[in-house]
């Protein structure tokens, strides 16, 4: 019998991305709001099993009114099993959150030990929550699958990577006896993959909460049964993190650069493009002249997003004739390293390079990274 799921892990509702400022208060908020369009989403798609593999909290120490909200909202979708493994942001000890509320009877939160239920006939869940915020694995998992049922394990840990983050190692996916196996612990989704008869797949982060978790998030949504893992990633964030590198070559003012970077965003993210945060990477080669002001671009941007910064990698373009025939120190430079281009054709890109990070020096900092 195939099983309905949706898998979602590391929402890390409470979290708090402070560089926001005063938005960082009504963002905290958003993680539930996502969870709560989860839900809807879950109903609408008829999901049986609901499965949240940890992290759904930043911290045991969340506001109880956030806690509420998330079990007011499970409470109302009460055709829907879920089941809830908490990780190494949430254990499950006596500070968690869950070890006092009022846990909804459609809510199954894994104890610390390994444990198997059977929410409706015919499917069996494998879990465990951490108990503190470090966790070492075992090899295996001691409750044996059922060979007659849908086998599905919610778990936070590490797939493949060794630690104190509950360490999956392949023996464990191999012995384990699953049909599928959600994880949660890695902020970046993970295509299911095959090991034996077992699919395993991470969900990734629900909401990205920074610049290093970009695009899209979500959850995963399809149908289990033995031997087939039919499931679909939808996005369901409200808000993504974007970096996006803008070529700036040509333009002459702070009005072009910002009036090019946000046709630039508007044609690229669409109607719902001031939803995003945004990192603007400025790049290209601007005239010597041009001393970009990147707060007051980014204070521009600011204005019609819902939050943006930019940083400055633009080069200067030199007019090199020009500057050869200046006496400065500067000018004797150019007129030298030109001579060792014309001359010394078996270096020359060693030269042009000298040439260019030797007038960087004299602008402002040197970065040897740069091409
Ligand atoms: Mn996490």
């Amino acid at each position: 019998m195939a099983v309905k799921i949706l898998h979602m892990a590391d929402l890390h509702i409470g979290a708090n991305e402070s560089f926001l400022g005063e938005r960082a208060v009504s963002r905290r908020l958003e993680a539930l709001l996502t969870f709560e369009k989860a839900v809807d989403l879950a109903k609408e798609e008829r999901v049986q099993l609901f499965l949240i593999a940890g992290d759904l909290l930043d911290s045991n120490r969340i506001e109880n009114s956030f806690v509420e909200r998330v079990l007011d909202k499970i409470s109302t979708a009460n055709e829907i099993k879920f089941v809830l493994s908490l990780g190494n942001h949430d254990p499950f000890n006596t500070d968690s959150p869950f070890s006092r509320a009022k846990i909804p009877e459609n809510l199954y939160v894994m104890p610390t030990k390994d444990t198997c239920i059977e929410p409706f006939e015919g499917v069996k869940v494998y879990g465990r929550s951490f108990s503190e915020s470090l966790q070492k694995g075992e090899d295996r998992f001691s409750v044996p699958a059922d060979e007659n049922t849908v086998n599905i394990m919610c778990i936070h840990g590490c797939f493949g990577i060794s630690g104190e983050y509950n360490p999956i190692s392949d023996n464990f996916v191999l012995t384990s006896g699953m049909d599928y196996i959600a994880l949660g612990h890695i902020h970046k989704r993970s295509e299911p993959q095959k090991l034996g008869n077992t699919y395993i797949a991470y969900s990734g982060c629900t909401e990205g909460l920074g610049f290093d978790e970009l695009g899209e998030k979500g959850v995963y949504i399809g149908n289990i049964d033995k031997n087939l893992c039919d499931i679909t990633f939808v996005p369901i964030q409200r808000r993504m993190h974007i970096v996006e590198r803008i070529d700036v070559t040509n333009l002459e003012s702070e009005t072009e650069i910002f009036d090019k970077t946000l046709l630039f965003l508007k044609e690229k993210y669409g109607e719902n493009f001031a939803d995003n945060l945004y990192k603007i990477v400025l790049t290209g080669e601007i005239p010597e002249t041009l001393d970009i002001d990147k707060n007051e671009i980014a204070e521009r941007l600011k204005s019609v997003t819902y939050f943006a910064k930019v940083y400055d990698e633009t080069s200067i373009k030199f007019d090199l004739q020009k500057i050869k025939n200046e006496v400065t120190l500067r000018g004797i430079f150019v007129k030298n390293m030109l001579q060792k281009i014309a001359s010394d054709k078996e270096n020359k890109t060693i030269y042009e390079r000298a040439l260019k990070l030797g007038l960087g020096a004299f602008e402002k900092e040197v970065n040897f990274d740069e091409d």
